[in-house]
């Protein structure tokens, strides 16, 4: 097993399997083409799923997330994280406080957390984040019940906080240009890279781009 964590510092692109897009059936190839692609970070987000549910998608990804070097964040489930092992947790504004999150996981595990603004960005990184994710950039059928956020305030965050930020919310290749030049480091792309024609291919150049842009 050629498994070892990126640091989180490391981690530019977050790719996330949505089961909103996918079926649980096809987790496991979704979970190898975005890893083969070159996601940093991978999420199991599966609202309408029970815990239970989520636990047996999240055993099946971990020997494909494993392998790769990726580590699994599973999200809104810190017990499931508990259970299967996961290299991390992911938090909204609304679940478990962080700290909680951590206490369930009860191990060193990453915690992030969803912000929609700069102060929930700053509280989160006070709270004790790991990361954030910052968005809803761009209105987005991921998460269609947010209002988009835009891009004025990329810089701002990064200016107030240091642990990594990853820009999300309707983020694809035709937009990368200007969510890279409005501040972004990171990225989490979701339906853009589930949604293609050749997934691998997909995140490959994306990756690419987004390293050399600084
Ligand atoms: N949190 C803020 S926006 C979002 C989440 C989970 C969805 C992002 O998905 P997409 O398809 O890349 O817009
Ligand atoms: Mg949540």
């Amino acid at each position: 097993m050629k498994f070892m964590l990126t640091s989180l510092q490391n981690a530019r692109l977050y790719g996330i399997v949505d089961l909103g897009y996918c079926t649980s059936d096809n987790v496991p190839n979704m979970t190898r083409a975005l890893c083969e692609g070159g996601v940093d970070l991978l999420q199991l987000r599966a609202k309408k799923l029970t815990a239970s549910e989520v636990e047996e998608l999240a055993l099946k990804m971990l020997p494909i997330t494993r392998e790769a070097g990726v580590p699994l964040i599973i999200n809104d489930h810190p017990h499931v994280a508990a259970a299967v092992g996961s290299e991390g947790v992911h938090v909204g504004q609304d679940d478990d406080a962080i700290a909680r999150a951590r206490s369930i996981v009860s191990r060193d595990c990453f915690v992030g957390k969803s912000t929609h603004s700069v102060a929930q960005a700053i509280a989160a990184q006070e709270e004790g984040a790991d990361y954030i994710g910052f968005g809803p950039l761009y209105a987005t059928g991921t998460k269609p019940d947010y209002v988009p956020i835009g891009l004025q305030d990329i810089e701002e965050a990064h200016r107030n906080v240091s642990i990594p930020i990853f820009c999300i919310g309707g983020v694809n290749s035709e937009r990368l240009g200007e969510v890279l030049a409005a501040g972004a480091r990171r990225v989490v792309v979701v339906s853009a890279f589930l949604q293609a024609a050749d997934i691998g291919h997909s995140v490959r150049t994306l990756k690419q781009r987004l390293i050399s842009s600084c």
